[in-house]
């Protein structure tokens, strides 16, 4: 109980802490003592950490006393407890229950062979999105509850589950992922309308203003998997859907519709290791005369395509625009780099839009990637669409191999190909 009493105060004190800097001072000279900490078994993203439910993370902390001795029974006069603890807090300071259960969870820390160095179990099963975690070191008396010396860190986090699927969709459009079917009816600031599996449900803000269900994407009826939903600069909606089930299929095959004269095409452009290219050749009926080609090329970079923290949606692709005249003079021109996902590209009678992304956490390496990147182009009935996984530019190919003089740019295809 005396544990529990003084993990209150320290709580108090924080929440105290956070409101009053001079308070911080005055504390910081009370409780010199230092924390140092590192994370393993997570994956880094550009603001800090990511834990992944399910992975226990482990948190390595080095804390040291206000006298610079090992923070270890014995080097510190007066008490005879310590205390080291890892929690998760929203940003008013309030503990948080992170395995799903209902209840607060504070991890305790074990010391290692080398005083003063404890190593924290972090097993998590939240719902995916950002935390403060706070790591605290409390030396104390066990007699009196008096704090005799103490450290704490606070760390901005991150929590998702493995495996991430990111769609990029217009009203009134149907997606799948996995067994499940969604089409979204509309988004406003309000809420979302959506049918599930073909009924219809609403999805409203919450406290924090974010659109977040729990839905059963494998059909077992039960819902562990989540589904955020977020409208986006450009206009369409970002569906996300977070599970620790692999959503990512492992085959994916193209679909293609026609209607009045425009094809509508969802193509993958990476999956896993293999990246494809694709180009639309223009076949209209005085293409000798004027041909306007287009190259999609994504880059083969891996690095191009991965993500984090909450955004699944960075792969790079270069859009090219070729002209021709009488299949000899030609121009180019880029019309579009960076990443292509929630991106609507159009040109003329053309549009690509970066559509769909699976991607997965490589907890080892500390990285999320996209795994598979599809893309949706629209383009008219008389373009045939030729796909390749090209090595070298010579697997592509070109009409007009002389550059004319009002060309736009020199475009360094090799470059290009290779995603350098
Ligand atoms: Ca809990
Ligand atoms: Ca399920």
């Amino acid at each position: 109980m005396t544990k529990n009493n003084n993990e209150i105060i320290i709580m108090n004190k924080n929440v105290v802490l956070g409101f009053f800097g001079l308070l911080v001072a005055l504390a910081a000279n009370v409780h010199a003592a230092t924390m140092a900490y590192n994370l393993d078994n997570v994956v880094w993203s550009d603001p800090g950490p990511e834990i992944i439910n399910g992975n226990a993370a482990e948190v390595n902390v080095t804390v040291v006393t206000s006298d610079g001795k090992p923070f270890t029974l014995g080097n510190i006069a007066g008490a005879d407890a310590i205390n080291v603890t890892a929690k998760f807090t929203d940003d008013l300071g309030t503990q948080l229950d992170v395995t799903g259960d209902g209840v607060e969870d504070t991890f305790y820390g074990t010391e290692t062979a080398t005083a003063g160095t404890y190593t924290i179990s972090i097993n998590t099963s939240a719902q995916p999105g950002e935390y403060t975690l706070l790591l605290e070191a409390v030396a104390y008396n066990s007699t009196t509850g008096e704090v005799v010396d103490s450290a704490n860190a606070s760390i901005d986090t991150y929590i998702a589950d493995p495996y991430w699927v990111t769609v990029f969709v217009d009203e009134g459009e149907e997606v799948s992922v996995a067994n499940f079917k969604l089409k979204l009816e509309s988004l406003t600031d309000r809420g979302a309308l959506i049918v599930l599996n073909n009924q219809i449900d609403t999805v409203t803000p919450d406290s924090n203003g974010v659109m977040v269900r729990q839905v059963d994407l494998d059909g077992d009826g039960v819902a562990t998997d989540w589904l955020f939903i977020e409208s986006t600069d450009s206009g369409v909606a970002e569906l996300k859907f977070y599970s620790k089930n692999n959503i990512i299929p492992d085959k994916i095959s193209d679909e293609v519709s026609l209607e009045s004269n425009t094809v509508k095409r969802n193509y993958w452009l990476k999956y896993r290791n293999r990246y494809r290219q694709v180009i639309l050749w223009d076949k209209s009926p005085l293409s000798w005369i004027k041909s306007v080609d287009y190259y999609i090329i994504p880059s083969k970079n891996r690095n191009d395509w991965k993500v984090g923290w909450g955004r699944g949606q960075f792969g790079k692709a270069t859009i090219v625009k070729r002209t021709t005249y009488f299949g000899i003079f030609t121009n180019e021109e880029k019309i579009y780099e960076g990443n292509i996902f929630g991106k609507n590209i159009k040109d003329d009678a053309i549009s690509i839009k970066g559509k769909w992304a699976g991607t997965y956490a490589y907890i080892g390496n500390g990285y999320w990637e996209v795994l598979t990147g599809i893309c949706e182009v629209k383009y008219p009935s008389y373009y045939e669409a030729k796909f390749k996984e090209a090595a070298t530019v010579a697997d592509l190919e070109f009409r007009g191999k002389i550059r004319s003089a009002s060309s736009k740019e020199e475009i360094n295809w090799d470059v290009l190909l290779s995603g350098g």
